[in-house]
């Protein structure tokens, strides 16, 4: 398919969720009455060293949460590429019952242009997904849509569904503009994205001021945050705050498991080159919020995202109180701070833990 063709599937395909919503609105998604959070992770996953996969394994290793599905995006590569990795992930991890479902393979409007090309990510990208680590796996991604899914489980659980969204926004905003009443079902969005200028470390990390989830889908970053929603924002600022160096590294895989078998041979690459660098931690910083809020420290910022095509595309924008231009901001709470000690602790302790038992198949 050419790319000038794209904008035009995603309007058909929201046309398309809106008649599968018809057609499965009859059909339950449980949540089991436990006190587990459930969650959908919609993510840009890769396999390690990237951040996703890391935020991925501290979710499947964390009892306190439950996953009803994971919903893949364009953004570190293409969403093809996405959703194979993710499925593998699933499959070392022995959780090949947890439903992965694809979604966006472009952003809303933003398309491919060469300054793209030249920095981070591939969300553009057609090239077919190189195997992951050990090969294919062997289960399959679910025919139903991303964003049909997302949907789905949120009409099904009015008020009990969090969505922590760990890539371009592309798919939540789909689903914000699928359905009238799904904003307001929502329990709470949890977004690692956007930089914030007023608060410390807010420059961005793609173009001076924008952060690359919302550079990739600015358009739909601002549907997102504009939704009413219950939005939590984990900026660049507070990724800011983590450094995974060889040390702590070191520390995470020194218990054999099938995951600290796959991050020594991906993310001990790393370190292998460059034993003095440290890493900043994004996604991971996002879930583990989920898991134990009390890890971040958080200001209540109203929060937009500029989506003029000029020199500040996809930067967001925090302030106290609206200002002019800003009139369709809305209140979130946005992370600037971390216990980095209490966060490492509990992630490389979770890392380590033996694997989770598998989860039973979620009722449809
Ligand atoms: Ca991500």
């Amino acid at each position: 398919m050419n790319r000038a063709a794209r904008g035009e599937v995603v309007n058909k395909q929201l046309l398309f969720f809106r008649c599968a919503l018809v057609l499965t609105a009859g059909a339950a998604l449980s949540v089991p009455t436990a006190a587990r959070i459930p969650i959908i992770i919609d993510t840009d996953f890769v396999m390690p060293p990237s951040d996703d996969s890391m935020a991925v394994m501290l979710a499947l290793q964390s009892p306190e949460l439950e996953i009803l599905g994971i919903t893949t995006v364009a953004g570190n590569d293409s969403v093809e590429r996405a959703t194979s990795d993710a499925l593998r992930l699933l499959e070392i991890a022995n959780q090949p019952a947890i439903p992965v479902y694809q979604g966006a393979d472009m952003p809303l409007v933003h398309t491919k242009s060469d300054f793209a090309v030249r920095q981070y990510g591939k969300w553009y990208s057609d090239d077919p997904p190189p195997p992951p680590p050990g090969g294919f796996a062997r289960s399959l991604v679910e025919n139903e849509p991303a964003v049909s899914f997302i949907v789905r489980a949120v009409l099904a659980n009015p008020h009990q569904v969090t969505i922590v969204a760990i890539g371009p926004l592309t798919n939540i905003a789909a689903a914000i503009r699928a359905h009238p009443k799904f904003a307001a079902l929502v329990k709470r969005l949890v977004i690692m994205g956007g930089a914030i200028a007023l608060l410390p470390d807010g420059a961005g990390n793609i173009t001076p001021n924008a952060e690359f989830n919302f550079w990739v889908d600015p358009e739909a970053a601002q549907v997102t945050l504009r939704s009413g929603i219950r939005i939590e924002l984990s900026p660049l600022n507070v990724s800011r705050k983590s450094a995974l160096t060889k040390a702590w590294y070191e520390k995470m895989v020194a218990i054999e498991t099938p995951l600290t078998a796959l991050l020594k041979s991906t993310l001990g690459r790393r370190f292998e080159k460059n034993p003095e660098r440290s890493w900043y931690m994004y996604d991971q910083i996002a879930m583990a919020s989920v898991v134990d809020s009390g890890l971040v420290t958080t200001q209540r910022l109203y929060v937009d995202v500029n989506i003029d095509h000029g020199i500040s595309y996809g930067v967001s924008v925090g302030g106290r109180q609206i200002w002019p231009g800003a009139e369709g901001a809305q209140q979130m709470d946005v992370q600037y701070d971390l216990d980095w000690e209490g966060f490492i602790d509990m992630f490389v302790e979770r890392i380590q833990r033996p694997l989770s038992a598998p989860t039973l198949v979620p009722a449809h």
